[in-house]
């Protein structure tokens, strides 16, 4: 199999199984039967929010190249644009107006990592020299263009968070309960670790699904009260094993379209050294992004349905969550809605 944009494809991707120029990966395996089975999820008609407030965690001792949102306000006349008098344009107009901006970093808080978000250097075009290249082939500088590239045209071209939006991001969520197996203890979760979960769940997840992980980070975070400690972060909660080979192969086996978890990366992060002499620092991020066309939801909040699904002896649910079509992002926030 070849494609305009790669000869070889990485070893355990699906490039091209979705169309020589696809850019939404798993997201295909959302159909009309898999949402329809979704909906049945919800019998009671309760939804959750699964979004911290955008604000938190708080500063930037989380991952320092992400910073806090940030609004303006634009000049209207003499003042801003801000419980602004529309008397100001028509004397007979009773009403006050407010407009504000936001600066912010697409994947500060609750957000959905695109498939330009993480891509690997890899030899796509077969002349023995490794590219910047993501998911598909779609290549760095070409489709995914930033400022160290050019002045103008910046952003994914393609496989931006857009096309994410236009698949309609609704269906059926399997909620893991790894805080109630493990409270906040730091564990690395691997292929076993996962399905003992599973199994103790009596849950199924299967082609289609949304994996949503519950590990109780998003908690502590809120606790922290926009002044998260860092420390005590780095040494709580489950996180995902994105070196475990039998992990890495069981999400591709699964059909799972996005995995979903209340953490900061979905894996540990930083993963342990890899055993060549180049390998992805962010393995799960590598195999599920880059490979698969896979999204990751991170920083989502769980504490509410897991409470609802542990009560009523449930796992799964109808879960909406489609990110800003916002064109040429690699990530957006986003606030997702449980309904059981
Ligand atoms: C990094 O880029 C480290 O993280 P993430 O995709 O987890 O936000």
């Amino acid at each position: 199999m070849s494609n305009p944009r790669w000869k070889h494809r990485p070893e355990g991707s699906n490039w091209g199984d979705f169309g020589p120029d696809d850019q939404i990966g798993r997201m295909n395996l959302l159909t009309p039967q898999t949402r329809q089975r979704a909906l049945r999820e919800a019998t009671n008609g309760i939804a959750f929010c699964l979004s911290l407030p955008l604000d938190y965690p708080g500063g930037n001792v989380l991952f320092q190249h992400r910073k806090e949102p940030k609004f303006f306000y634009e000049k209207r006349g003499e003042g801003f644009n801000y419980n602004f008098r529309l008397a100001n344009v028509c004397d007979c107009f009773s009403d006050v107006v407010s407009d504000d901006a936001v600066l912010m970093f697409t994947q500060y808080s609750t957000q959905w990592d695109g498939l330009g978000h993480v891509g690997q250097m890899f030899d796509a075009n077969g002349d023995g020299i490794p590219e910047k290249v993501y998911y598909n082939g779609y290549r760095a500088g070409v489709e995914v263009v930033g400022p160290d590239d050019a002045k103008e045209g910046l952003g994914a071209r393609s496989i931006g968070i857009e096309r994410l939006a236009t698949a309609g991001v609704q269906g059926r969520g399997v909620l893991v309960d790894l805080e109630r197996r493990h409270g906040r203890e730091r564990v690395l979760v691997g292929y076993d670790g996962l399905m003992a979960a599973l199994d103790a769940q009596r849950a199924e997840v299967g082609e289609g699904d949304f994996l949503c992980l519950y590990t109780g980070f998003a908690d502590l975070i809120l606790e922290m009260n926009k002044q998260p400690d860092g420390e005590v972060l780095a040494r709580s909660c489950a996180v995902l094993d994105g070196r475990d080979e039998k992990l890495l192969q069981w999400i591709t086996d699964s059909g799972i379209v996005a995995i979903c978890a209340d953490n900061f990366a979905v894996e540990a992060y930083p993963a342990s050294p890899g055993t060549t002499q180049h390998y992805p620092g962010l393995p799960l991020h590598a195999h599920c992004l880059f490979k698969l066309g896979m999204n990751l939801g991170e920083l989502w909040y769980f504490a509410e349905l897991a409470q609802w699904l542990r009560t009523h002896g449930r796992s799964s649910f109808l879960l909406t969550a489609p990110p800003l079509r916002l064109p040429g992002a690699v990530g957006s926030p986003v606030t997702p809605v449980a309904t059981v």
